[in-house]
């Protein structure tokens, strides 16, 4: 059997190279945190409602946290799942595991049973922690299954009323935190992958690599003491959270005005109040921004730049924004396993509109190849591959996945079909990896294809992407009925795939029954044929 490591290194000789140019710079975020405190004190970091957060303030509480998670029973390399809503409370626990050298693995709200059961079960988590309620969804249930299937948990903690579960919020008699030696080069977080495979991927990030792209993305985005950032989207999603998102707001001293909700009628009364001068956006949500700007936009004269990014969006969306949000519009081009492309600031609108930017670092190595791995020559779309000081060299505990999803020298298959110009910024025109992207939310289809098949009344099944005007793209599985089709069978495969515990966001937007799939020459089933089907039957 082959081992399943936690973490596969870079090379020595490549990391000692990241070092030398001063991209690892050796510093945990512990340290980070502190140092911004010390150069910040007094300013607002975070503002959610009326409730405002100093930089001196988050140090302290992230202090109180991680004293109160250790009184707890947890430490060094505790493996923590964090699931909790867009509150200030998100910081104090990511920053109070970091600090501990526990860590935390960022899961979505919208994740239900059988995402939370597996990055439990797989990391044999030490603790879940959770929000009482959220967007009329109660989690104590949900732990309560959870920790019935993960006997590694220890700890549930719950933000609000925990029933019989450990409080979130540190008690007032706490003994003061004395801080443990974390090293930079452990992990400091956990990422998840959209994948393509049917079980979630865990993306483990250095303390120095997850920094290094946080400064540097901070840097390139022009940030300052100055830039106040609506963060809009889901905290935990490796774009909002470091592209440069809320750390890359704080790694410049400006402020995180957290929205709990991303519709227009709660984000546009915060810009208008905060001064909002910033924010990241995923292009469906663009699109109901825009509309709701249209009618009324007296709200955003604050707002300079929105970044957008997560999924493709459509140059003639890209140049609404300037004149109907009357700020600027900048691509963002990332992925949670590391490689993150921006359109520089200021570039030609022909690019801004019609390219997804270049990599953050000079030493992001980019490749775009045919089938065969052969390059390819600029303008000419091909896989792109990657690899760099930020890119993450092999998933969690993964091995056989790994073999496929890295080449033998270390580079990434991204899954995405690009296009790089001679500047080298890339155009993503397409993709390769077996994923549906809803709105910027990624589905494996082998993971919906393994839960059907697990129906009785399903011989096969397979999921594919039917473009939509508002979500990029909605998800549609074709299902082969192991007998007649009786009433009602859709309903009963999508309560089925509830029953699972999936995400709402995974259960398909439609299913269509056939007598067979189509397959190709090589026997496989034929998901282009699919696409085309889907597309042409009416709704
Ligand atoms: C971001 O991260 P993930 O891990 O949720 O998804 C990555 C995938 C990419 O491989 C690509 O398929 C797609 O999402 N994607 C885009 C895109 N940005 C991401 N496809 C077309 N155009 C874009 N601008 O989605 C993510 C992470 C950090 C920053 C921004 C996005």
């Amino acid at each position: 059997m082959t081992a399943a490591p936690d973490f596969t290194p870079w090379p020595a000789e490549v990391a000692q190279l990241y070092r030398d140019l001063g991209y690892w710079q050796g510093e945990p975020f512990g340290a980070w945190l502190r140092g911004l405190a010390a150069q910040y004190g007094r300013r607002t970091a975070l503002v959610y409602g009326e409730q405002e957060v100093s930089y001196r303030d988050l140090d302290a509480r992230a202090d109180r946290q991680a004293a109160h998670f250790a009184a707890q029973g947890l430490g060094q390399g505790d493996h923590v799942v964090v699931q909790l809503p867009n509150t200030p409370k998100f910081f104090d626990v990511l920053f109070g595991l970091t600090r501990l050298g526990a860590q935390p693995i960022l899961a979505l709200p919208a994740h239900r049973q059988s995402e939370i059961g597996y990055f439990c079960t797989h990391a044999e988590a030490a603790a879940y922690i959770v929000a009482d309620r959220h967007a009329g969804f109660d989690y104590r249930p949900l732990a309560r299954a959870v920790q019935a299937q993960a006997p590694s948990l220890r700890r549930v903690f719950v933000l609000g009323e925990p029933e019989e579960f450990v409080p979130l919020t540190p008690p007032d008699d706490l003994a003061p935190f004395s801080a443990l030696a974390v090293s930079a080069s452990d992990l400091a977080l956990f990422q998840l992958s959209g994948g393509s495979t049917g079980t979630p991927k865990l993306i483990g990030r250095t303390h120095d690599d997850y920094l290094y792209s946080v400064r540097a993305s901070a840097e390139i985005c022009g940030l300052s003491p100055e830039t106040v950032y609506l963060a809009a989207l889901p905290l935990a999603h490796n774009f909002p959270l470091s592209s440069p998102g809320t750390l890359g707001v704080l790694h410049a001293g400006g402020q995180v005005v957290i929205a709990p909700q991303p519709t227009p009628d709660v984000a546009f009364d915060l810009i208008r109040r905060r001064g909002v001068t910033m924010t990241a956006l995923v292009p469906a949500l663009l699109l109901v921004w825009l509309q709701a700007a249209r009618r009324d936009r007296s709200a955003l004269g604050s707002l300079a730049r929105v970044q957008v990014g997560g999924a493709p969006l459509s140059p003639d969306v890209a140049r609404q924004v300037p004149e109907v949000l009357g700020a600027e519009v900048q691509q963002v081009f990332g992925m949670a396993e590391g490689l993150v492309n921006y359109v520089r600031p200021g570039a030609d609108p022909d690019a801004a509109y019609t390219t997804q930017g270049r990599p953050i670092s000079p030493h992001d190595e980019v490749r775009v190849v045919d089938d065969q791995d052969r390059d390819l020559p600029d303008g000419t779309p091909g896989h792109l591959l990657t690899r760099g000081p930020y890119t993450i060299r092999g998933y969690f505990r993964a091995p056989d996945h790994n073999a496929r999803a890295f080449t033998p020298d270390g580079f990434y298959r991204t899954g995405d079909i690009v296009t790089r110009w001679p500047d080298g910024a890339l155009t993503v025109s397409g993709r390769h990896k077996d994923q549906v992207n809803r709105g910027g939310e990624k589905i494996a289809a082998e993971e919906i294809e393994y839960a059907l098949l697990g129906h009785p009344q399903v011989q096969n099944a397979a999921l594919v992407g039917v473009p939509d005007p508002l979500l990029g793209e909605r998800s549609c599985a074709f299902v082969q009925p192991d007998g007649p089709v009786t009433p009602g069978l859709t309903l009963t495969l999508k309560r089925h795939l509830h029953s699972l515990g999936l995400a709402a966001y995974k259960i398909p937007d439609r299913i269509e029954f056939l007598p067979e799939l189509p397959r190709t020459a090589f026997g496989k089933i034929d998901k282009p044929a699919l696409r085309a089907l889907a597309q042409a039957r009416p709704v």
